[in-house]
C-alpha cells in the first residue's frame, strides 16, 4: 500500500469534512445548541496522538450524540498549518476546540529541531576556541529563534482557530491541554485569549464536566482572564475514572488521517496500561502530571485495544506509562497483562516502555521476552548508589543489575537505553568513576553494543524538587521564567553547575569532536580515560551521610 503524502491528507480531510457537513443547512442556532468538538493536535513530530484519541473515545462513550473530529497538525506540512486549520474549522464548524500541545521540547538534549541544542549550548558556554564558541552562539541563536517561532506560531494557531470558530458559533470555546501545557500551564495562560480553559494532566473528567455544564472548580484547570491557577495546582490529585479499550472503529470514522500512522512500519503506537508514579525523583515532573497514585487500566481492556490495532496491521507498541512497573506491588499487574497478551495470540509484536528495572522477577523477565519487548529505557541517572539515594530515586542499583542478569538469561538480546544525567547533585570524580564501573557491568551483562548510554543534562522543570533546591541554594529566584531560552536563564536551567560544569562541558565537546555519531559511548570512554574506572562494590553501596546540600534532606 502507498504511504499517503501529507498533501493527500489535507485533501482527505477536506473530503471527509464535506461529507460530514453536506447538506450544510444547519442554522447557527441549531449548531450553537449542539456540541461539536474539534480536537486539534498542535504541530509535533509525528508521534501517535494518543492523548486526543483517548479524549475523543471517552467523550463518545459518554455522549454518543456529540459530533467529533480529530485534526492532527502533526501530519500537515508547516506551510499549510494555518490554511489547513482554517479549512478544518470552516468545514466542521466546531463549538468546542480542544487544542492538544504535546511538547515544547525545551532543553531537549539530543536531535532537537534545527540541530543539537545541548551541543550548541555547550559550545557557547565552554569552548575555548573562539570559532567553536561562535559556532555555538550562532547555532544557539538558530535554535532559540526556532523555539520562539514555534511557541508564537502555536499560540497564534490557537487564537486564529478560536476566532474563526466564533464566526460560526459566537459562543465557541477553546480548551488547551497536553504534556507541554501540563508543564508550563502557569506561563502559557498569559498568552492565550480570555476565556480559554487551561488544563493540567488528564482531560477526560474536565471535558465531561464541560459538556454537562458542571462546575470545573475541582478540576486541575483555570480560565484565562477569569480565574488564576491555584497554588501548587499541579500537585492536586487527578480525578479518577476507569479506562476501557479505545474504540478504534469509532476513532477511524472521525479521523481521516488515522491511516498515516498505520502505514509506516516503524511507528510505535501508544497504548496506556496505567497512570501515575509513586516515586519522588528530584528532577521529574511525571509524578505530578499523572499523580502519585497508580491507576491500572484493566488488562483485558488493554489487550482488547492492542488487538484492534493489531488487526489494522500494527506490530509495534509503546506502553506510554510514566513507568511500566512503577513499584514491586505492581509486578503482578504487569505479569497479568503480559500473560494475557501472550494468550491473545499476538505473537509477532514488539513493545517498548520506560522500565524501572529494580522491579523485575524472573517470571516477568521471561514474559517480557516472550511478548516481544525489544527496547526499554532505564533512567537510573547515575551508577553511584550514593547519588541515586541523594536524588531521591528509590532505586537499588544492585537489584537492577541482578534483574538485568535475569532478563538476559530469559533471552533478551535487544537494545537497552540507560539514561545518565551527570552533575545533578553532589557529583564528584569518585561518583563519576562509580558510574563508569556500573555502566561497564551493564555492558558485560547485555553486550557493549546493546547498551546505549543516553547522556542527558537535566533540564530543570518547574514543580520539581530540583527547582526547590535551586531556590534554596540561590541558583534561581522564585518568579523566574522556566520557558526562557535567554542565555543567562538557559545556563541555569540546563543543569550543569560548577565546580564540575566546565569539566563536563569540555568532555562533551571532545566527544562530539571525536565521535558525534556515538556521543554517549564516547563520553563514557573519555571519562574513563581521564578518571579511570571505579570499584563496582563501592558504586553499589551508599554510606549514610547527611551532606547538607543533598536533596534527601530537602523538604518535599
Ligand atoms: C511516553 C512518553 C514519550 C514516548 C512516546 C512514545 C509513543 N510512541 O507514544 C517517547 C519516549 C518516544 C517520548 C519522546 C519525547 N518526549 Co515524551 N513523554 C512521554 C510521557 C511519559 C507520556 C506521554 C503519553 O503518551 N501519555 C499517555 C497519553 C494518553 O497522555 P497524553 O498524551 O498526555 O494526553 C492526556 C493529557 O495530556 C490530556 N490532554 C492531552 N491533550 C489535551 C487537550 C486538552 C484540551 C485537555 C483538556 C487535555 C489534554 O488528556 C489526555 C488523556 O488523558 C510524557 C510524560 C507524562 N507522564 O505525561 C512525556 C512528555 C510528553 N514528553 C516530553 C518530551 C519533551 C519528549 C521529547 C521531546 C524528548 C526529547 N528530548 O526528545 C520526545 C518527543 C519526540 C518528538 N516529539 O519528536 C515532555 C513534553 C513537555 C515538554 N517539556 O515539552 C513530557 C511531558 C515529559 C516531560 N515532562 O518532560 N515521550
Ligand atoms: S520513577 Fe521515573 S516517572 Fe517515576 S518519579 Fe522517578 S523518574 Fe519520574
Amino acid at each position: 500500500m502507498q504511504i499517503p503524502d501529507r498533501n493527500d491528507i489535507v485533501k482527505l480531510y477536506e473530503k471527509l469534512f464535506r461529507k460530514l457537513n453536506a447538506p450544510n443547512t444547519l442554522t447557527s442556532q441549531t449548531q450553537m445548541n449542539t456540541d461539536r468538538i474539534l480536537y486539534v493536535r498542535l504541530p509535533c513530530n509525528p508521534i501517535f496522538p494518543i492523548g486526543v484519541v483517548y479524549l475523543a473515545d471517552r467523550i463518545h462513550k459518554l455522549f454518543p450524540d456529540v459530533e467529533q473530529q480529530i485534526f492532527d497538525l502533526g501530519t500537515i506540512p508547516p506551510l499549510d498549518f494555518a490554511s489547513a486549520l482554517d479549512r478544518a474549522i470552516d468545514e466542521f464548524k466546531p463549538s468546542l476546540l480542544v487544542f492538544s500541545w504535546r511538547d515544547i521540547q525545551i532543553y531537549a538534549p539530543v536531535g532537537g529541531r534545527g540541530g543539537n541544542p545541548l551541543q550548541y549550548a555547550f559550545e557557547f558556554y565552554y569552548a575555548r576556541n573562539p570559532l567553536v564558541k561562535l559556532r555555538g552562539a550562532l547555532g544557539g541563536l538558530r535554535i532559540t529563534t526556532a523555539y520562539y517561532t514555534e511557541l508564537w506560531r502555536n499560540l497564534g494557531l490557537i487564537k486564529r482557530g478560536l476566532k474563526r470558530a466564533k464566526t460560526y458559533n459566537p459562543d465557541a470555546r477553546a480548551v488547551v491541554g497536553g504534556g507541554a501545557v501540563s508543564v508550563f500551564y502557569e506561563q502559557l495562560g498569559k498568552s492565550l485569549p480570555d476565556g480559554t480553559i487551561v488544563s493540567v494532566g488528564e482531560g477526560e473528567a474536565l471535558l465531561e464536566k464541560l459538556l454537562r455544564g458542571d462546575s470545573l472548580d475541582d478540576e486541575r484547570c483555570y480560565i484565562v482572564g477569569q480565574t488564576e491557577p491555584r497554588d501548587r495546582m499541579i500537585h492536586e490529585k487527578p480525578t479518577d475514572f476507569e479506562k476501557t479499550a479505545c474504540n478504534y472503529d469509532y476513532i477511524e470514522t472521525i479521523w481521516p488521517a488515522f491511516n498515516y500512522y498505520l502505514q509506516e512500519s516503524d511507528f510505535y503506537i501508544g497504548v496506556q496500561t496505567k497512570r501515575g508514579c509513586p516515586h519522588n525523583c528530584c528532577y521529574c515532573i511525571y509524578t505530578v502530571i499523572e499523580g502519585k497514585q497508580v491507576r491500572i487500566n484493566p488488562a483485558d481492556e488493554v489487550v482488547a485495544e492492542m488487538r484492534q490495532l493489531y488487526d489494522r496491521g500494527i506490530r509495534n507498541f509503546w506502553f506510554t506509562d510514566a513507568q511500566f512497573i512503577p513499584a514491586r506491588k505492581f509486578i503482578d499487574d504487569a505479569i497479568e497483562l503480559l500473560q494475557k497478551i501472550l494468550a491473545s495470540g499476538m505473537k509477532d509484536i514488539h513493545w517498548a516502555a520506560y522500565i524501572r528495572a529494580d522491579n523485575l522477577t524472573p517470571e516477568l523477565c521471561d514474559l517480557m521476552v516472550k511478548t516481544g519487548m525489544n527496547y526499554f529505557e532505564i533512567g537510573i541517572t547515575s551508577g553511584s548508589q550514593e547519588l541515586v539515594r541523594k536524588m531521591r530515586m528509590g532505586y537499588n542499583l544492585r537489584t537492577v543489575l541482578e534483574n538485568c542478569r535475569d532478563l538476559k538469561a530469559a533471552g533478551f538480546n535487544d537494545l537497552v537505553s540507560v539514561n545518565y544525567s551527570f552533575n545533578v547533585i553532589d557529583e564528584t570524580f569518585e561518583t563519576i568513576r562509580q558510574t563508569i564501573a556500573y555502566h561497564r557491568e551493564l555492558e558485560r551483562i547485555f553486550g557493549a553494543d546493546k547498551v546505549e548510554p543516553a547522556i542527558f543534562f537535566i533540564g530543570l522543570q518547574p514543580h520539581t524538587h530540583l527547582e526547590e533546591y535551586a531556590f534554596d541554594n540561590d541558583i534561581l529566584k522564585p518568579g523566574y521564567n522556566p520557558m526562557s531560552l535567554m542565555p543567562w536563564t538557559a545556563r541555569k536551567l540546563l543543569w550543569n553547575p560548577e565546580p564540575l560544569g566546565s569539566f563536563f562541558g569540555e568532555v562533551c565537546l571532545e566527544a562530539w569532536r571525536r565521535n558525534p555519531n556515538d556521543f554517549g559511548r564516547e563520553v563514557m570512554n573519555i571519562l574513563e580515560e581521564r578518571l579511570g574506572c571505579g570499584d563496582l562494590e563501592a558504586a553499589l553501596s551508599a554510606p549514610i551521610d547527611t551532606a547538607k546540600k543533598s536533596l534527601v534532606g530537602a523538604s518535599s
